[in-house]
This record gives C-alpha cells, sequence and structure tokens, in this order.
C-alpha cells in the first residue's frame, strides 16, 4: 500500500542569499578576479553569483594564512584554541535550520538529510576537535607534537559543510592555519562558514575560502607556501595531485572514491538489511564516497531479498528537496547526470538487467531513479567503477570465501557491510576485507570520534578519531603547542 503525504515544504526565508558573495581572506569578504554562478540543481534557477579565485586570489589567501600561523594560530595555547573551535560548534548549531536550508537549496539534498546529519556532524565534528585542542601531547604522538603549518585543503560537492568540517576542524585544532576550496557547485555553506568565522572572532586569516572551480583547486594545491594538502574528491583528481605534490616536501592525505560491498548473508533479518541496503545505496541519491553500491547477496535468499528490496523501493519519494518528506533529491549537477546515464547505459549494454522505482521525474533539474542492476558480473563496469548516483549492482556468493574475494575485487577499498546474525563470521569478514571502515548490521553511520579513510584507490590517511589529528601535526617532535 502507498501512503501519500501532503506537502510539507521548509522554508526557504530563513536564508538571506547576497546576490554576489566574494572571497574570504584574511577575515573579511573581498573581491576577487572573476566570478561565477552558482544555481540549484532541483530548478536550475540561480541562487548567487560567486567569486572565482585566480593565481594572485589564492597567493593573497596563502599569504594572509601564514601570516595568521606565524604570528598567532601556531603560538596560541591549545586551550585558547580549543575556545574558538566550541564557539564555532556553537554558531552551526545556532545557524543549523538556515545552513540545512542552504545546502538543500546547493546541492540538491532532501532537507530531511541536511537537517538530521550533514549539519548536525558538522558541528559534532568541531565539539570534537575542540576537546582535543589542549590535549594533543596526550594523544599517542610523543610529547610535544607540533602543526605543520599552512594547509591546503579541497572538498567535494556531496557533503558541502561536512566535508569542510572533516578538514578544517581537526586543522585548527591542531594549530594549522587553512586556505579551502569548495566544489564550484556548492560554494554556499562554505561562505555562510566564514561569515561563522567573523562571528566567532576567529583571528583574521585562520580560516581562509577560496571558490572557484578545479583550476582554483591546481593552484592552492601546487602553491609554494603551502605545508600540507588535504584532498577529498575523485581517485582521478587524487593522482593528479599526488603528482603535483610529489617531491615537493609538502605532505598529503586523500580521501577518494569508493565501491564498497554491502554482504548479506542468509541468516540475517530480511527486512533490517533491506534497509541497510536501501541506506546504503540511496542516502543523498548515492552520491557518498563510501556508499554500499554493490549488494552481494548470498544465492540461497537472492531471489526473497531482492523482491523485498523493490517492494521498499516503490515507496521513495523522489522530488523536491525541500519537502520533508522527500527521501530521494536532485543530482548535484548536469555533468554527473551525464556520468550516471552513461554508465548504467553501460551495464546495460553489457548485459546486466536494469529496474527502476516507477516514479514521475520533475520536468526541471536533474533527476536519476532510484535503480538496480541484476545479473551483474565482477568484470561489467558498473560492478567496478563509481557511479556516485542512485544505483545498485547485485552479485551472488555461495560462501563466506567467495563473498570476500568478490567484495574485494575492486580497485578501491573504502568501506564495506556485513549482514549476518554471528558475530563470529562478522569479525571472520572484516578481518579479511580490505576496506576502511566495515559495518556490521548497519551502514552509513559516521562519528567523529571514528577514523574514515581508505585502502588502494580510495586513498591514504584518516579523517576523524586520534588517527586523523595525525594527518596535521608533526608527529617527530619539537616544542609543546
Ligand atoms: P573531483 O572532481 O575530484 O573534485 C573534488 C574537488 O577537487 C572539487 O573542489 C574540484 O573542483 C577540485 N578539483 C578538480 N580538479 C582539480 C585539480 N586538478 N586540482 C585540484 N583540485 C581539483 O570530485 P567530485 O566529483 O567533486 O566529488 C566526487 C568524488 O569525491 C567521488 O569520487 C567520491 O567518492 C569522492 N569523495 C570521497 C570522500 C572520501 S572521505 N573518501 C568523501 C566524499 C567524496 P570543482 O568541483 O570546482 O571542479
Amino acid at each position: 500500500m502507498r501512503f501519500e503525504y501532503a506537502p510539507a515544504p521548509e522554508s526557504r526565508s530563513v536564508v538571506t542569499l547576497r546576490d554576489s558573495y566574494g572571497l574570504f581572506i584574511g577575515g573579511e569578504f573581498v573581491a576577487g578576479s572573476s566570478v561565477f554562478k552558482t544555481i540549484s540543481p532541483a530548478t536550475e534557477e540561480v541562487l548567487a553569483e560567486v567569486t572565482h579565485a585566480g593565481p594572485e586570489d589564492v597567493d593573497r589567501a596563502v599569504a594572509a594564512a601564514r601570516q595568521a600561523y606565524e604570528r598567532v594560530w601556531s603560538v596560541m595555547p591549545g586551550r585558547e584554541r580549543g575556545k574558538y573551535l566550541f564557539r564555532i560548534a556553537r554558531l552551526l548549531q545556532e545557524r543549523a535550520r538556515e545552513l540545512a536550508v542552504l545546502e538543500t537549496m546547493d546541492n540538491g539534498k532532501p532537507i530531511r538529510e541536511s537537517r538530521d546529519v550533514d549539519v548536525p556532524l558538522a558541528a559534532a565534528h568541531f565539539f570534537y576537535h575542540a576537546g582535543w585542542a589542549d590535549k594533543l601531547s596526550y594523544a599517542g604522538f610523543g610529547p610535544s607534537p607540533r602543526p605543520l603549518g599552512v594547509v591546503g585543503q579541497v572538498i567535494p560537492w556531496n557533503f558541502p559543510l561536512l566535508m569542510l568540517a572533516w578538514k578544517i576542524a581537526p586543522a585548527l585544532a591542531c594549530g594549522n592555519t587553512v586556505v579551502l576550496k569548495p566544489a564550484e557547485t556548492t560554494p554556499l555553506t562554505a561562505l555562510v562558514f566564514a561569515e561563522i568565522c567573523q562571528q566567532a572572532d576567529l583571528p583574521p586569516g585562520v580560516v581562509n575560502i577560496v571558490t572557484g572551480d578545479g583550476s582554483t583547486g591546481q593552484l592552492l594545491v601546487a602553491h609554494p607556501g603551502i605545508d600540507k594538502v588535504a584532498f577529498t574528491g575523485s581517485t582521478a583528481v587524487g593522482k593528479e595531485i599526488a603528482r603535483a605534490c610529489a617531491v615537493s616536501g609538502k605532505r598529503l592525505t586523500l580521501e577518494l572514491g569508493g565501491k564498497a560491498a554491502n554482504v548479506v548473508f542468509d541468516d540475517s533479518p530480511v527486512d533490517q538489511a533491506v534497509e541497510g541496503i536501501v541506506n546504503g545505496i540511496f542516502f543523498n541519491q548515492g552520491h557518498v564516497c563510501c556508499a554500499g553500491s554493490r549488494l552481494l547477496v548470498q544465492e540461497s535468499i537472492a531471489d526473497e531479498l531482492l523482491s523485498a528490496l523493490k517492494r521498499r523501493m516503490m515507496t521513495l519519494r523522489l522530488g523536491d528537496p525541500m519537502d520533508k518528506n522527500t527521501d530521494i533529491g536532485a543530482i548535484n549537477s548536469r555533468p554527473q547526470l551525464d556520468k550516471i546515464q552513461e554508465l548504467t547505459a553501460s551495464g546495460e549494454a553489457e548485459g546486466a538487467e536494469r529496474w527502476s522505482a516507477p516514479c514521475p521525474l520533475p520536468d526541471r533539474g536533474f533527476w536519476f531513479p532510484p535503480t538496480v542492476f541484476t545479473g551483474v558480473s565482477a568484470a561489467h563496469r558498473i560492478a567496478q567503477e563509481e557511479i556516485f548516483g542512485p544505483v545498485l549492482s547485485v552479485l551472488t556468493f555461495r560462501t563466506p570465501a567467495e563473498a570476500i574475494e568478490k567484495a574485494n575485487n575492486t580497485p578501491y577499498g573504502l568501506s564495506a557491510g556485513v549482514w549476518t546474525e554471528k558475530g563470529s563470521l562478522i569479525l571472520w569478514m572484516a578481518s579479511r576485507l580490505r576496506a576502511g571502515v566495515v559495518w556490521a548490521n548497519t551502514f552509513n553511520r559516521f562519528d567523529p570520534a571514528a577514523p574514515f579513510g581508505g585502502y588502494k584507490e580510495s586513498g591514504f590517511g584518516r579523517e576523524g578519531g586520534r588517527h586523523g589529528l595525525e594527518a596535521y601535526l608533526d608527529v617527530l617532535g619539537g616544542s609543546d603547542v
């Protein structure tokens, strides 16, 4: 039975959009060399004009960060830095509704997700790292871990504010200053974050935000004034950045793509597993690096599980991301939609069977229905390449050993899920899965205290937890910070 819901739109009035946004350098919004427009992917309406940072703008931002590092931030006691991080966390909470609405407008994700996941987790990251700022000597990296200096950070469009928090909170807690470039299609919450830095009285230059496209990112990571590069994005760009940073002496962490296996054994409770599969691949339209994009189901329950999954998918509500009942929002951009369409067409051409939940797609904006492919072989592109959309590829297995072999058979190694009631099997699987995170009887759970990161082409370095601090510290010693 399908329930109909009355529309429950969130109000846009909590957001005051400026017509035009400058770059945030040295604690102020300043003009740059040129501008571009950011649009809502759900309606294609122009939301605001944003500044494109060119070489001189990036120079200015790095110089501001250097000055703030040397004069203020690296010499400030950790307990004082921690107060600023607490303040930022509280301001994120105070402006949570505005940030959630803005994120949904600029990114296309359902308001339910930006309100309940992105913004609360972003605040949680600042709270968590505020607590570390005066305890770095006890973090297990020796008695006197030192900051690295000026950090260049480049982030993607799928969780704009949350990825910003994952990058900025640990960097600042450890005594570094930052220049961050948000993705071209989702710059707006980073610019409100710049306002929050002003509200928190953060010393000028500690955080600098330079908007622009990939060329701005390139300038930033190649800049000689940067001591460390932290990148989250695609594996292709990650490799380019690794080459750009080679022999430069810069420290580097890369959080890249994934092709996670969600492995369901025949003793798992089917309804619970179905919820985990839906959450694993359809959360955030599947624009999730750790999405459970490959379902590996034990052959004996494959038919039962797939029928239950399709029934559940028929209840997913696709449409206006600002409606509080919406489960599936818009695809973030036209190029991303083109990529999903190209890869799904290859799935059919290679012989897999496509099934999409029957749901009307809005006339304007970028949309793709929740889709499942069965009859997928490990050699198909849809089993190997990251689709980064609401598309699930289903494979079957008979034994745990076969499940491991298939799960590990991709160039990636970011995350995995295991569904079974046997604790011993969970441990057996977890020790053999080549994935940075393994979820047991759940999926897509995040906590600032838990390190996150990949193996193989999913990158290196960890974000979150005590391990995440190491990426922002010179752990070989020096005087106390
Ligand atoms: P990318 O195209 O790699 O873009 C990521 C960021 O890098 C954007 O800000 C982009 O700018 C910038 N960029 C593009 N070319 C660059 C270059 N040559 N040098 C420096 N910066 C450059 O990825 P995306 O499509 O935005 O994001 C999706 C990817 O991110 C997926 O593969 C996903 O798996 C991955 N991801 C990984 C994680 C973790 S934690 N592993 C988390 C989220 C996403 P523009 O956007 O302005 O072009």
